[in-house]
């Protein structure tokens, strides 16, 4: 057996200097991936992680008699929001296992056909927003994604409208949803016992919960007090299903956490994901002109085109430019397992019990099983037949096993369409000539990326 390789640490606070904190940070250890090699160790104030982003580790890993899900330091700080909702939940809470059965069926991919008409109102918002600004002003992308993701879950699961392109400033729950994930990070990253210096911070944070506490009652409230107990979407299920195993349904904090979960995570990292694709998209004009290839063929220069929930799967190629937008930032770049047992990995390093293992997306994406040239957005990596010949376990943008992400399909069935409309509709003009900066708050987006449009004329 070998230690895990390391760089020297200082006493109590390890290499807790070494590493910035927010997107930096992110930045730091996939160079120390570089420097170290697959398979690392940092410390910071007593606690350790083993920082894993390369192929063969990952692949071991992700073998579920050995492994499973980890909630490592910042999602334990979301417990505080989130509670045992899917994502937060701690594999031993039966509640995971219960509220995965009665959901499932809402992730399949037959119940996309149920969400589209809504998915296709919502992005129709997001256009006539865009249309104003033709030619005109710039939009800022993650922000207006954002808004579109936001509605979209809203409308989708709860049936609740958020009419955030009503609304100048983002809809208050996203304000107050990004402070609080904001806070738990910092809170993670910081010196134990500093608490009371950020006493402020830590008040906003309880008024950041209770605002969101108090939206997602208003949610659930609607919908008992319009008697509907017919409609099947996320908040349906959840209040009418009863767990096959159990024969009980979910119990009220358990939905509220449940809804809590899906606010934040049906929409971050979906808006950060359309927001990577849309700046490749803008930085590649022979990508952009194929990918307006794909949708002139089939909705023609209709100027107001109704895709068919058949449509989506036909449009191949902009599935391509999302996953290679995947593979360089996947929008949540990190996802932890532990060993189930005292075990050893790579053949040679010991690894205890419980220990968090973090999976180090971004640097997976850019082993050398991906080929010569890792940094280069190349959708043709995702074609049909070089997918079918790539290992497993080089591609996990949406984490893996049994606690893998439950919306992905809801996520490239929205990502899909709308980018769709919008390389039909528009040209993306690169107003500022764009540098990209990454800005993290748990998930990663462009920052600061704003474009100006002009509509598409035939032949363009
Ligand atoms: Mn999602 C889990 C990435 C969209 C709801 N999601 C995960 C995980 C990753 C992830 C990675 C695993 C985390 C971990 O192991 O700790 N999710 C994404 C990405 C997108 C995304 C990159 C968009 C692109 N996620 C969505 C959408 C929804 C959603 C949309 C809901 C509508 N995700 C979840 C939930 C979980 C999850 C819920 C937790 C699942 C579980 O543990 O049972």
């Amino acid at each position: 057996a070998q230690a895990i390789p390391e760089r020297p640490a200082l006493p109590l606070i390890g290499h807790a200097l070494d590493i910035p904190s927010g997107a930096d940070g992110l930045v730091h250890l996939m160079n120390e991936v570089k420097e170290l090699g697959p398979v690392f160790r940092i410390r910071a104030f007593g606690s350790e992680t083993v920082v894993v982003g390369g192929l063969d580790l990952v692949a071991e890993l992700s073998d579920e008699t050995r492994f499973r899900k980890n909630v490592h330091g910042d999602l334990v700080e979301i417990r505080e929001i989130a509670g045992d909702g899917l994502f937060t939940a701690f594999h031993h809470e039966p509640n995971w296992q219960k509220a995965h059965d009665i959901l499932m069926p809402a992730f399949s991919l037959g119940a996309m056909r149920g969400y589209h008409a809504t998915m296709l109102d919502v992005a129709r918002s997001l256009i006539a927003k865009w249309d104003r600004a033709a030619g005109a002003d710039p939009v800022d992308v993650p922000e207006d994604m954002t808004r579109l993701t936001f509605d979209t879950i809203g409308l989708c699961g709860f049936g609740y409208d958020f009419e955030s392109f009503r609304r100048d400033e983002a809809h208050p729950f996203v304000d107050a949803m990004s402070r609080a994930l904001a806070f738990t990070q910092t809170k993670g990253e910081s010196i134990p016992g500093t608490e009371v210096f950020r006493w402020k911070q830590a008040e906003q944070f309880r008024k950041d919960a209770v605002l969101m506490t108090e939206l997602v009652d208003e949610v659930i409230r609607q919908r008992r007090a319009s008697g509907d107990t017919g409609t099947d979407d996320l908040l349906g299920r959840m209040l009418h299903t009863r767990d096959a195993r159990t024969g009980e349904p979910l119990d009220d904090v358990n939905i509220r956490n449940q809804v809590i979960t899906f606010l934040i995570a049906g929409h971050e990292t979906t808006s950060g994901a359309l927001s990577f694709a849309l700046y490749y998209l803008t930085k590649h004009p022979e990508v952009l002109a194929r990918a307006q290839a794909e949708v002139d063929a089939l909705w023609g220069d209709a100027d107001a085109p109704a895709p068919e929930y058949g449509d989506i799967g036909k449009l191949t190629y902009i599935r391509q430019v999302l996953n290679e937008s995947l593979r360089l930032w996947p929008t949540a770049p990190a996802f932890a397992v532990e060993p189930i047992e005292d075990t050893v990995i790579g053949g040679t390093y010991p690894v205890r019990q419980g220990e968090s293992l973090l999976v180090l997306t971004p640097a997976l994406h850019r082993d050398p099983a991906w080929g010569e040239n890792v940094e280069l957005f190349d959708p043709e990596r995702f074609t049909a037949e070089r997918e079918a010949a790539r290992p497993v376990h080089l591609f996990k943008p949406f984490g893996s096993g049994e606690r893998a992400c439950i919306g992905r399909q809801f996520a490239l069935h929205e990502a899909t369409l709308l980018l769709g409309l919008l390389v039909h509709r528009y040209r993306l003009l690169d107003h500022t000539d764009y540098r990209l900066t990454i800005k993290q708050s748990l998930t990663i987006k462009p920052d600061a990326f704003t474009l100006k449009l002009a509509r598409r004329t035939s032949g363009e």
